[in-house]
């Protein structure tokens, strides 16, 4: 799943492809690389992001949802927690829709994404993005996820959304420390035994950085490493920036372990 930010304002990539042509230039790229999905998105979620006004999002997504999804053959995802964000992007073509509030943010959500059938992808978030770094603390990191994950799958089931539409992300560097996210990665599996499509994400963020000393852009190693790590404990959807980089390494981690490439079977959704 390659990223498309169309935001001033995103922690690795900001500003690079604010206009609606840059933005639609880069999803192509990324399509071009391999990207079976691009996920397009208006609004920034690093901690302690300014909230952005519905018609401000839509001014910046839609013109790049309606572009690509006539264009490329990728499906399109809309990172998006509004529901009348989700719904214009869903009627320009977007098959997907990322919700890193697992519905939670927006109570119409549910509806939009079990009326238009869409996938829906629900990540795990400790609090909001304004305050979801300050002091994050877990018993049980990886048992407080998968709960949580459950929980709001049984949601979205009870809600009208088909369990076969819906994918589960444990939210790396949202609400944790590093601990936290390299816990989750060492037990992923136990996310994965939920028994749903498990998508991950730690392209280019902090604890790479924390890790490493590496600046943002510098950091697509520990994005390769933490990805084949995942895919080998039951990932199947990597959210990146870098899409050429982690499509030759996903592609040698699939043969190495004997397993199909499923990111391949995933184009059409
Ligand atoms: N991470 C970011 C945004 N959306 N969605 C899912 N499902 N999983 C993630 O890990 C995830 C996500 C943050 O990355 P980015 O889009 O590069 O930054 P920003 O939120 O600042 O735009």
């Amino acid at each position: 799943m390659g990223v498309v930010n169309v935001t001033p304002d995103s922690f690795s990539d900001g500003g690079s492809f604010f206009a609606t042509d840059a933005a639609v230039a880069h999803g192509r790229r990324l399509a071009g690389e391999g990207a079976d999905q691009l996920d397009v998105g208006g609004e920034s979620t690093r901690p302690g992001a300014e909230p952005v006004s519905q018609q401000e999002e839509l001014r910046r997504v839609l013109p790049v949802v309606e572009a690509l999804a006539g264009d490329v053959s990728a499906a399109i995802s809309i990172d998006t927690t509004k529901a009348g964000v989700a719904r214009a992007a869903l009627a320009a073509g977007a098959t997907i829709v990322n919700d890193v509030s697992a519905l939670r943010f927006d109570p119409t959500m549910v509806e939009v994404v079990a009326e238009r059938g869409a996938v829906c992808c629900l990540m795990h978030m400790r609090g909001e993005p304004r305050t979801m770094q300050e002091e994050p603390r877990y018993d049980d990191v990886v048992a407080e996820v998968e709960a949580f994950l459950e929980q709001r799958l049984a949601f979205a089931v009870a809600a009208g959304i088909a369990e076969s539409d819906v994918w589960l992300d444990p939210g790396i560097g949202f609400g944790k420390t590093l601990e936290h996210n390299l816990e989750l990665l060492r037990r992923l599996d136990e996310i994965a035994r939920i028994g749903r499509p498990v998508v991950v994400g730690t392209s280019r963020k902090s604890f790479l950085g924390r890790l490493t000393g590496r600046s943002e852009g510098e950091r697509v190693p520990g994005t390769i490493a933490t990805s084949v790590l995942a895919y080998e404990r039951g990932a199947s959807v990597f959210r990146v920036h870098d899409v050429a980089e982690l499509r030759d390494a996903l592609t040698v981690a699939a043969a190495t372990v004997g397993r199909e490439a499923a990111w391949t079977s995933t184009k059409s959704r």
